[in-house]
């Protein structure tokens, strides 16, 4: 009997021991951020977080362009005097594709792409993350790349994903994208927290190394990670870190769970795509949302 409780008593404590250790454990973007920032970057100071956050939550919001082709967007300001309608492949309004720096995000469908586009313009209050770019839980939802203007300083764009619901047609306009777009001056490639990379993302990566693309890593959906170690696995697996051109890798959890209350990571993300946009981080918005 003694013995039998003794046993239990031990297996107890383990079992609190392994909590305690999960606890210390449990991370957040913000830790993750902290863990992983290059030398080349540093954290948002207070300041800077104000007038960051100002700016993305102030900007009013447009959708400028979209398409289904992108070699078939007008090249100039000449655009055609076309009704939206009218044109087969998507819309684009007239005089407005060209002239703003433009960041994109890309990732395997259902990684979060256009939940991260609503978060970033949506303060922590507010927990409707569906306003701006549509967003599901049905894989493969985003169908066409989608322009977003930030105030009329930038934009950024959203896209289809890609791997097992993606469309062949829709990867390839993205990667025509990719290779001729001169407002393009960032790719944020987003991967899973707890899904890691796949060989559809290592496809992309290859991609972005040959042809020379900026680009930078985000995590979506750390708040789904139990463990630091999980995610830190990933990380290590994954061998991005020893390229001789290693990304920056930058860590948002959109939604929220026992631990933290708040969304996380994002004004980390507002100061990398103002940074890739050469707009400083005191910026105003030329059109405010009303
Ligand atoms: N828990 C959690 N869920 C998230 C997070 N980001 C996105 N999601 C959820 O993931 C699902 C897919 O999000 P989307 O933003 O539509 O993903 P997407 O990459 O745009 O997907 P496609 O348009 O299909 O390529 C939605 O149910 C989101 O609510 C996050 O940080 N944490
Ligand atoms: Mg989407």
């Amino acid at each position: 009997m003694r013995v039998k409780h003794q046993k239990r008593a031990e297996a107890k404590e383990a079992r609190k021991k392994e909590q305690q250790q999960n606890q210390k454990e449990a991370l957040s973007a913000e830790l993750m951020n902290d863990t992983y920032r290059s030398e080349f970057r540093s954290a948002p100071t207070a300041a800077e977080s104000q007038t960051i956050n100002n700016f993305f939550f102030n900007s009013h919001v447009q959708l400028d362009w979209m398409t289904m082709n992108f070699l078939e967007m007008p090249e100039d300001q000449k655009v055609p005097k076309k009704k939206k309608e009218e044109v087969s492949t998507g819309f684009v309004k007239p005089g407005i594709t060209i002239g703003l720096p433009e960041v994109v995000f890309l990732g395997k469908c259902n990684v979060g792409k256009s939940t991260l586009l609503n978060a970033l313009v949506t303060p922590s209050s507010n927990k409707d993350l569906t306003e701006f770019a549509y967003a599901s839980k049905v894989a493969g939802y985003t169908k066409s790349l989608n322009a977003f203007n930030l105030g009329d300083r930038l934009r950024i764009i959203d896209t289809p994903g890609y791997g097992v619901k993606g469309r062949p047609a829709q990867g390839k306009q993205v990667l025509e994208y990719l290779q001729n777009r001169k407002e393009l001056r960032k790719v944020y490639l987003l991967v899973g927290s707890v899904d890691g990379f796949n060989n559809h993302d290592d496809g992309i990566l290859d991609f972005l190394f040959t042809n020379g693309i900026p680009f930078e890593i985000v995590f979506t959906k750390v708040d789904k990670v139990l463990q630091k170690r999980q995610l830190t696995a990933n990380i290590t697996k994954s061998g991005i870190l020893e390229e001789a051109q290693a990304p920056e890798l930058l860590f948002t959890a959109s939604g929220t769970n026992k631990k933290f209350d708040k969304r996380q990571g994002f004004t980390e993300l507002r100061k990398s795509i103002l940074s890739a946009c050469g707009l400083p981080y005191d910026i105003r918005p030329l059109k405010k949302r009303q």
